[in-house]
């Protein structure tokens, strides 16, 4: 969906692309051979709006190309997520819900149910929207009450009129990947009773920035959020951003909480976010241009090392077919010559192969039965919980690469 002649999504002021990582595959495009020949691919650029101070993708493909029955992202694979959304849910209720009873909360991009079965659990009368229909069944099935839609304005008004205005609205890693936000935060304005809350989390720009985990850009992370764009974009919809939480999910989110402008005090969290950000040179394209550097810098590292591995004759496998991967594959060229497999949990992922760069992703028992020389973690925003299953990898003499925030080795 390309944005006609480089307007800024939200505030519609002409915007450059300051970086451009080159022709990329759908993030989660995991396929087999015969689909090789008819892969699709889009020209990834981004920019950051001076205007707005929004960081986005200047294209992104159609949300059907990347959402849909074949989505292999289940968010509850992972035990520290499915730990973390029990504590969300819990903040929440404690903070945000004063009765139980009569409450209404919704949930944008409910993925396979993970935060709302504590609502349910509750008796909470809640809704999901999840247009992945396939994550969306696994909800559906355990009793989520779930719509498998793409959420913005209309959708709102016909929630609206089906089930009556939200306690809350809240949402993890999903409001970065929807194009026409202006539309969603006017559907969310309309949703919410007076007092209600809108609350999300999504990566955050200034850790983006800080790791150069250039990682966090791909097809479906149409923007990366800082706290003076969300109060921007906040602003302009009738919302207001009265607090901020930096999360450690994810590689270093942000929770901002969102309600109608004027309906609760701002917090003090939010002055200091906004000077801190000032202070980082944020707000300014120049750092942007840096960032380019950085990323440079780091996909030729890791090129060289793979390189230079392969000399040696070391077996180099990857750890977790995460979407963030195809980004670090496809920009640093890096295929199965480098990489012999990668091994992820998932088994929608499992026997098929990495979008553009077709390296095969077997299931985990290939890495616990054969352990390599080095495995490099993909999925280095689970690094601990790896790290704790993985014990025996590195007492073997297994070395783990990291990109994150540099290329090295460890132990
Ligand atoms: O926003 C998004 C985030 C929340 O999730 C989506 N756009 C898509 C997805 O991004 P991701 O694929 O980069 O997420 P993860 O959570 O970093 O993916 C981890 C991958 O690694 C999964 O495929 C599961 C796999 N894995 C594994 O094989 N062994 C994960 C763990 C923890 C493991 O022990």
């Amino acid at each position: 969906m390309k944005n006609n002649h480089n307007n800024c999504r939200i505030c519609n002021k002409n915007i450059a692309p300051f970086m451009s990582f080159g022709e990329m595959p759908i993030a989660n495009g995991f396929l087999s051979k015969d689909q090789f020949q008819n892969e699709y691919f889009f020209k990834m650029e981004t920019a950051f709006c001076d205007t707005c101070k929004t960081f986005q993708l200047i294209d992104q493909p159609q949300p059907t190309k990347m959402f849909n029955e074949n989505y292999p992202f289940f968010s509850s694979l992972s035990k520290y997520m499915q730990l973390h959304f029990e504590k969300f849910s819990e903040y929440i209720l404690d903070n945000f819900i004063s009765s139980k009873k009569d409450t209404f909360v919704i949930e944008l991009g409910s993925n396979d149910g993970i935060m709302l079965k504590n609502f349910k659990n509750n008796n909470i009368k809640h809704l999901g929207i999840e247009p992945s229909t396939n994550v969306a069944k696994i909800a559906k099935d355990n009793g989520i009450e779930t719509i498998s839609k793409f959420f913005d304005e209309n959708l709102a008004e016909e929630i609206l009129s089906n089930y009556g205005k939200a306690d809350a609205i809240f949402s993890a890693n999903c409001i970065c990947h929807i194009p026409n936000l202006n539309s969603v935060f006017r559907g969310v304005f309309k949703l919410l009773k007076d007092e209600g809350v809108f609350i999300y989390e999504d990566p955050y720009l200034g850790e983006m920035l800080k790791k150069t985990s250039y990682d966090q850009i791909y097809d479906e992370h149409v923007y990366i959020f800082s706290i003076t764009s969300v109060k921007n974009i906040a602003e302009r919809n009738g919302l207001e951003l009265f607090d901020a939480e930096r999360q450690i999910t994810h590689g270093g989110s942000m929770r901002y909480m969102l309600a109608k402008k004027g309906s609760r005090k701002v917090s003090s969290n939010i002055h200091t976010f906004l000077k801190e950000e000032d202070n980082l040179k944020m707000n300014s394209i120049n750092r942007f241009d840096i960032f380019k550097e950085q990323c440079e810098k780091s996909k030729k590292d890791l090129f060289d090392l793979l390189v230079k591995l392969k000399s040696q004759n070391k077996r180099v496998i990857g750890y977790g077919a995460t979407s963030k991967s195809t980004t670090i594959l496809n920009f640093s060229n890096i295929d199965e010559n480098l990489i012999e497999y990668i091994c992820d949990t998932t088994p929608l992922k499992q026997n098929k192969f990495s979008p553009g760069m077709h390296i095969p992703i077997k299931d985990y028992n290939n890495f616990k039965n054969n352990y390599p020389d080095y495995a490099v973690l993909f999925a280095w925003n689970h690094k601990k919980e790896i790290f704790d299953k993985e014990q025996d990898y590195i007492k073997k003499g297994g070395k783990w690469i990291h990109f994150i925030p540099e290329v090295s080795i460890e132990p």
